[in-house]
């Protein structure tokens, strides 16, 4: 029998050993299909159909080996019917019709159009298509239309915020983060995460971990930072979110679950240095103002020492691998993981009240901690 029936993680390890992904232009066909598709049930709230898709994605994204024919996939896992249909059609016409359908349907080119909007999400774009909205600029043009703090700032910054973050930007952000976290305690862990930890050249945002090893701690670090920025006029937007961390509250089981750390959903404005010399001639010649910034969005994140590596682990992404590692540790290992720690169901006796005696449960979980390697 196939190696691949074995469950994600342990398929994934399986994938690595048997060599490097395979690229070819049928698997990004694929790929990019899935991708469509599950946006598509993400718009419409199916959660289900929406992750069968991403998990579909994920699978052919690291295969070791090319897919041209439907016996390819025999014995992988994630490949349901709804996924084999598209993978047939594929195969046999180049192209998947009910990809393109979706890529046609006016309600899917709203909501992509819609959930561009920094501050623009499913619930939103629903209520606007409801209301007859179909473009942007419908959108704009409508002045009953009341907009958060964040979605104004998500129509104010738009081109800048749509326009991929790169590399050079990321590294630039990433000083200007560490100067200011510095400043006020220069011990402190300042890791980029997300897309760019993970090695990819471009991303839709830039994220942080801060992190002080040792006894001290600084509730008001992240106030102190953004309030300089402030100052300094490089802060446009900023949504400060407290610790909702709470010692008796148990570790929540959701495959998709936030964590409880203080952070902070920022744009930033990032100086650039400025290339185009025709333009700034024109504009001293005709009294205009060049913009010689950028808008990004910068995450902000900050934990607990003792909780730095699993903070680390679940900020880095990808949100997927995320989800695949807690399905794995609570399907495959009896554990929970979370951004907050990893913890042994087995070692927590009497499972029945377990999750009912809250502050000594917590303890216990705490007792079982288990650490990760190389922490
Ligand atoms: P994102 O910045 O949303 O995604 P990304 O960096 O992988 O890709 P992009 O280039 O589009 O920015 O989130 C980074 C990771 O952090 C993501 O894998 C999920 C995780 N995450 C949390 O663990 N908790 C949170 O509250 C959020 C918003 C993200
Ligand atoms: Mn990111
Ligand atoms: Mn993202
Ligand atoms: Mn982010």
């Amino acid at each position: 029998s196939s190696r691949f029936e074995l469950l994600d993680i342990s398929w994934f390890t399986a994938c690595m050993e048997a060599g490097r992904p395979v690229d070819s232009e049928l698997k990004y066909r694929l790929m990019d299909a899935f991708e469509v598709m599950a946006e598509n049930y993400e718009f419409k709230e199916n959660e289900i159909f929406c992750l069968e898709f991403l998990r579909a994605a994920s699978v052919l994204k690291f295969l070791p080996f090319p897919v041209t024919k439907m016996k390819d996939i025999q014995g992988l896992p994630c490949m349901g019917d709804r996924v084999r249909d598209i993978i047939e059609e594929i195969i046999e016409e180049g192209e998947s019709s009910r990809a393109k359908e979706v890529l046609n349907d006016e309600r899917y080119q709203s909501f992509k159009q819609f959930t561009s909007v920094f501050g623009v999400g499913v619930k939103t774009s629903e209520k606007w298509y409801r209301m007859g909205l179909r473009t942007l600029e419908e959108v704009k043009a409508d002045n009953t239309l009341k907009l958060s703090k964040m979605q104004k700032a998500g129509f104010l910054y738009y081109e800048d915020l749509v326009s991929c973050v790169s590399k050079a930007e990321a590294d630039a952000v990433s000083l200007i983060v560490k100067n200011t976290v510095c400043r006020f305690l220069p011990d402190a862990l300042v890791t980029i995460t997300g897309g760019f930890r993970r090695g990819k050249e471009i991303g839709h945002d830039i994220d942080f971990l801060i992190t002080n090893p040792g006894p001290r701690e600084d509730d008001e670090l992240l106030h102190k930072v953004v309030d300089l920025w402030k100052k300094q006029g490089l802060l446009l937007y900023c949504d400060m979110i407290e610790s909702t961390f709470v010692k008796e509250q148990l570790p929540s089981r959701k495959v998709d679950a936030m964590d409880n750390f203080q952070k902070c959903f920022a744009i930033l404005k990032l100086y650039q240095p400025r290339v185009d010399n025709s333009s700034y001639n024109m504009s001293k010649k005709f009294h205009t103002e060049v913009k010689d910034w950028k808008a990004i969005r910068v995450d902000l994140v900050i934990t607990p020492f003792e909780q730095y590596a699993y903070a680390l682990l679940g900020w880095t992404g990808s949100r997927q691998f995320g989800r695949d590692l807690r399905r794995y540790a609570n399907h495959e290992r009896k554990m929970i993981l979370d951004n907050h720690a990893l913890y042994d169901r087995r070692k927590c006796q009497q499972p029945g009240i377990r999750f009912r005696n809250r502050k000594g449960c917590w303890l216990l979980l705490y007792q079982t901690l288990v650490p990760l390697a190389g922490v």
